[in-house]
């Protein structure tokens, strides 16, 4: 029941309350993927879903998204199986142009709970950064990320300059407007629809 009460707080942009009913559903043992996915992610499709409605409106969408990660905070520590020596090296980071980092960041927290070295490079972050970042640390992935069709054209630039620079390190993409036929169409190696999917494949890549 717990679960409906932190998707309503979420929607009702209240981070007290979904701060603290997420604390009681960790404490109760709930299982952390069904408090993601039920409570705080439904939420956000929820409020996506309203906003395509003309319900609502980008600062209720910004006020809901700050509800949304003071729950992600608490369940970060119980994200992923950690410990350990690192797996290998991911540099992540949402494309130019795009702002949204709630998803980025909620694989960026799976991957260092998986075990991996995670940089995040942030929001907006051009071609170029990348390529220079992941040569820095000889990374293994990078990981991009994109919320809006229009800045998907970035990720098929960054994925090119990787290839330009000759470099081996191995590049997946995803986020809510990205699918597997546009990952193979800019020659990515790799796409997961959500953040644990995005886990199993940079093991299979770098583990
Ligand atoms: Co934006 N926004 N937004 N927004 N926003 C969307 C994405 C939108 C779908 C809403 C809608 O119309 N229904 C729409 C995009 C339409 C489109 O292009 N198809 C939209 C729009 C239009 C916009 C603006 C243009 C609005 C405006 O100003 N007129 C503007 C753009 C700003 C910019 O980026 N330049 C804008 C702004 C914003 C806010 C700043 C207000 C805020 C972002 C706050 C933040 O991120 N810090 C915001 C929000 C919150 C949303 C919605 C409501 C929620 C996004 C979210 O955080 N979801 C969103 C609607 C929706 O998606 N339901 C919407 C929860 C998150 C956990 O899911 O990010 O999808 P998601 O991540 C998932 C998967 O996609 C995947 O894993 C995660 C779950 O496991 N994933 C990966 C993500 N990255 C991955 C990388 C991987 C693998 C998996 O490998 C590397």
């Amino acid at each position: 029941m717990t679960k409906q009460e932190i998707f309503n707080a979420v929607l009702a942009f209240d981070e007290a309350t979904v701060t603290a009913k997420t604390q009681e559903q960790i404490d109760a043992g709930t299982d952390i993927q069904t408090i993601l996915n039920d409570g705080l992610i439904g939420a956000m499709d929820e409020v996506g879903e309203r906003f395509s409605a003309g319900e609502l409106f980008v600062p209720e969408m910004l006020m809901a998204a700050q509800a949304m990660k003071a729950g992600l905070k608490l369940l970060k520590p119980h994200l992923g199986e950690g410990g350990g020596q690192s797996k290998g090296t991911v540099v992540i980071g949402t494309v130019k142009g795009d702002l949204h980092d709630i998803g980025k960041n909620l694989v960026a927290m799976m991957m260092e709970g998986a075990g991996f070295d995670v940089l995040d490079l942030g929001v907006d972050v051009d071609s170029e950064t990348f390529v220079r970042k992941a040569a820095e640390k000889n990374a293994d992935v990078i990981a991009l990320s994109a919320l809006l069709t229009t800045t998907m054209p970035a990720m098929e630039l960054t994925v090119k300059a990787v290839k330009e620079a000759g470099m081996t390190v191995k590049t997946i993409i995803g986020g809510a407007p990205v699918t597997q036929a546009f990952a193979d169409r800019i020659g990515a190696d790799g796409y997961s629809p959500d953040a644990p999917g995005a886990v199993k494949l940079v093991k299979a890549i770098a583990g």
